[in-house]
């Protein structure tokens, strides 16, 4: 019986709007454990994690950075509670917060995959690259950099090195609309697969979508998917603090969740970047939900598994 574990993460120091950290609260409040239970699925909740009341020292070369200790901090907190959950056989669904925490996440992902001597893919469905190091944000907000730790730029030497950085071939950004010059540049010199809507427009998403997921299930490789509120067109997911036009349609979210669901491959999940407090009547976080739903085998009609090629 698949479990998944829930990881509440109240994480909002990687952006200055505040309210991320009521997340993992709404996430339960629109009904995320029965919707598993319903499928199926075993549930065990962690409950929310914590920082700690002392936060470790931190430095930045770039004194535009913000909130550098309580982002570390909760960089080794998530990045355990990741990579446990991993070893004890189960689907971490980390219930953000800010896009910050996948600098953990994904961190616990690449430490669990290694120890298992198994490739690590990264599936990044965002409207922005999340691609700068704290050396090159001008913002200083940190949730603009997991991509570029996980890839193991350098520039992230308050967090320790990334354990076992993912090769650009194994990350895909999907949906993105958002890249600022210095993450532009720095994606045009290696082989990150960059989907943003221009392709998902013209392709589609199954296309895509599904050149991607056909190379992880070649390797035998582990699926680390970071879903971001903002993947979803603003209209439909308002609870955001960086909305952005254009982006995913309730049709397309759904489908690439059906999708990735369809193939088995998902072996852990980061929710992010949910404002509960921007929400209208709580419309994003039951989109969310719904979405998991999806990404977690609900389904109309019972379809076989499915490759692309
Ligand atoms: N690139 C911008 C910055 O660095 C915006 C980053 C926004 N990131 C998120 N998550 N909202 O994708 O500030
Ligand atoms: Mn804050
Ligand atoms: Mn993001
Ligand atoms: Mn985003």
């Amino acid at each position: 019986m698949t479990r998944t574990i829930l990881i509440g993460a109240p994480v909002d120091s990687g952006q200055r709007q505040p309210g991320c950290l009521m997340g993992p609260a709404a996430y339960r409040v629109a009904g995320l454990r029965p919707l598993l239970e319903g499928l199926g699925l075993a549930v065990a909740d962690r409950g929310d994690l914590a920082l700690p009341q002392v936060l470790p020292r931190r430095h930045c070369a770039n004194g535009a950075v913000d909130q550098l200790p309580a982002t570390v901090a909760w960089t080794g907190l998530i990045r355990d509670a990741v990579r446990d959950a991993l070893r004890q056989g189960g689907i971490p669904i980390v219930l953000g917060g800010d896009h910050s925490l996948a600098l953990g996440s994904v961190a616990g992902a690449a430490e669990d995959a290694a120890a298992q001597g198994r490739p690590l893919f990264l599936l990044w469905m965002d409207a922005h690259s999340d691609f700068h190091t704290p050396l090159s944000t001008t913002t200083g907000n940190l949730h603009g950099t997991p991509v570029a730790y996980a890839a193991g730029r350098p520039g992230f030497d308050a967090f320790g090195p990334f354990p076992t950085p993912i090769p650009a071939e194994r990350i895909c950004l999907f949906g993105i609309r958002s890249v600022d010059p210095a993450e532009h540049r720095a994606l045009q010199d290696c082989a990150i697969g960059v989907n943003d809507m221009r392709v998902l427009d013209e392709q589609g998403i199954t296309a895509p979508l599904g050149a991607f997921l056909d190379r992880v299930r070649a390797a035998q490789g582990k699926l680390h998917v970071s879903l971001d509120v903002d993947f979803l067109d603003p209209s439909i997911a308002p609870a955001v603090g960086t909305t952005v036009p254009g982006g995913a349609t309730f049709r397309e979210a759904h489908l690439a969740c059906e999708l990735i669901h369809e193939t088995g491959l998902m072996t852990s999940l980061d929710l992010v970047e949910l404002n509960p407090f921007l929400d209208d009547r709580g419309r994003t976080a039951k989109l969310m939900v719904d979405l998991v739903g999806s990404l977690m085998g609900r389904k109309v009609f019972d379809r076989p598994t499915r490759s692309f090629t």
